[in-house]
């Protein structure tokens, strides 16, 4: 075994001990925790289940391919980036990057297990292992990449937080948080956005009172139902609300236009599994630098004797990804049966009106910030 490896395992091992020690006061149970209800539960201890396997496997890679399915966490119900359909089935962005993480490990982008979870259920399903890797529109912050014993990928969508309130209301494109004194104002709990509004309100000193709740369909019911005067989330999901539920209204307005936060939203995974985590950052980074050469979904099998970086990447020479445990065409797998970083968007997030060209999620070269490092 080599000495690396080696220091890893035993550094694995030690980490189970201090968790389970640390969860022997209150939680004699071996068996993964439920996932979290409430808020709070957000910053449970991790379970060692998931870690056990790791430990066996070497890598959650290596469990993943024995298992021959991705447990991936999506929202369910955030419009355009994870919905689950009347069969079953998910759609939406982040549900194909959960396909494309299948595509590069399995070869088989429909080999995912779905989970839905609430935002307080998510960061716990990546702790004890029920998920291998969450995919719900979720933001990369200090405390949660470095208190909740989970490390993030890249950034796959650059969001913002905003407000949505009626124009009925004297609510406007250009109204602010000063505009929010004696508001009712909902959002979900363990959310950022819950964070965000609070602490905005409170150093701007306007009174709002805040109801957080459980899932996105109780939010947007309580809006609708107007027990709420705004409603505040990513930018991306009040978008996506208002083409679903007030396509033709011109009363729901969204605010202010540069956004009160930045969310940074991407994948998430357990922490300290280099192998995995590089396994999932390189399909994502696959998607963005084969879009960046114009390889999609139609044309990629045009690209196979491509030399250089496409080629290195779709497998020609493919040392690069037996290197990391993937097989030599896994990001081809993610590109014919998935697609490329704009394929993925164009065809999820446009139908709602989000469009890349002049915003953050535009390629570099055309003054956006998605960026990958290169294929060499
Ligand atoms: N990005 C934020 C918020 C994520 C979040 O859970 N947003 C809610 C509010 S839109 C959501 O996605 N709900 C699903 C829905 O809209 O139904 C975070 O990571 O905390």
């Amino acid at each position: 075994m080599q000495k690396s490896k080696l220091v890893r395992l035993l550094a694995l091992f030690l980490s189970i001990g201090v968790v389970a020690t640390a969860c022997s006061s209150d939680d004699s149970d071996d068996a993964p925790a439920a996932p979290a209800t409430t808020a709070a539960a957000t910053t449970a201890a991790p379970a060692t289940t998931a870690e056990v396997e790791v430990v066996q496997g070497g890598s959650l890679l290596d469990a993943v391919k024995a298992r021959g399915t991705l447990n991936c966490g999506v929202s369910g119900s955030a419009v355009a980036f994870s919905e689950t359909q009347a069969d079953g089935s998910v759609t939406g962005f982040d549900a194909d990057y959960c396909r494309a993480v299948a595509a590069a490990v399995l070869g088989d982008a429909n080999a995912v297990m779905f989970m839905a979870l609430t935002a307080a259920e998510r960061f716990t399903a990546v702790q004890t292992g029920d998920v291998d890797v969450l995919m719900r529109n979720s933001t990369w912050t200090q405390s949660r990449d470095t208190d909740v014993g989970m490390d993030f990928g890249p950034t796959t969508y650059y969001d913002g937080q905003q407000l949505m309130g009626r124009v009925s209301d004297g609510f406007s494109g250009t109204s602010g948080i000063a505009d929010l004194e004696g508001a009712i104002v909902c959002t979900n709990a363990g959310t950022t956005t819950e964070k965000n509004i609070a602490e905005a309100t409170e150093l701007a000193g306007v009174n709002i009172t805040l109801n957080s709740f459980e899932t996105g369909d109780e939010v947007w019911q309580q809006f609708l139902d107007g027990a709420c005067d705004i409603s505040t989330t990513d930018g991306s999901a009040l978008v996506g609300r208002k083409v679903k539920q007030q396509p033709d209204d011109e009363e729901w307005v969204i605010f202010p236009p540069t956004p009160i936060s930045k969310e940074p939203l991407g994948p998430v995974y357990g922490q300290n599994d280099s192998t995995w985590a590089d396994a999932v950052n390189w399909t994502v980074y696959a998607t963005i630098i084969l879009d960046e050469y114009g390889v999609n979904q139609a044309n990629v099998d045009d690209w196979l004797a491509e030399p250089g970086e496409v080629g290195r990447l779709l497998g020609g020479d493919g040392e690069l990804q037996t290197t990391m445990g993937l097989s030599a065409d896994a990001f081809y797998n993610v590109i014919k049966q998935v697609g490329n970083y704009s394929d993925i968007y164009n065809s999820n997030l446009n139908p709602v009106g989000l469009y890349r060209e002049g915003s953050a999620n535009a390629h570099w070269k055309e003054g956006g910030l998605i960026y990958s490092p290169p294929a060499r």
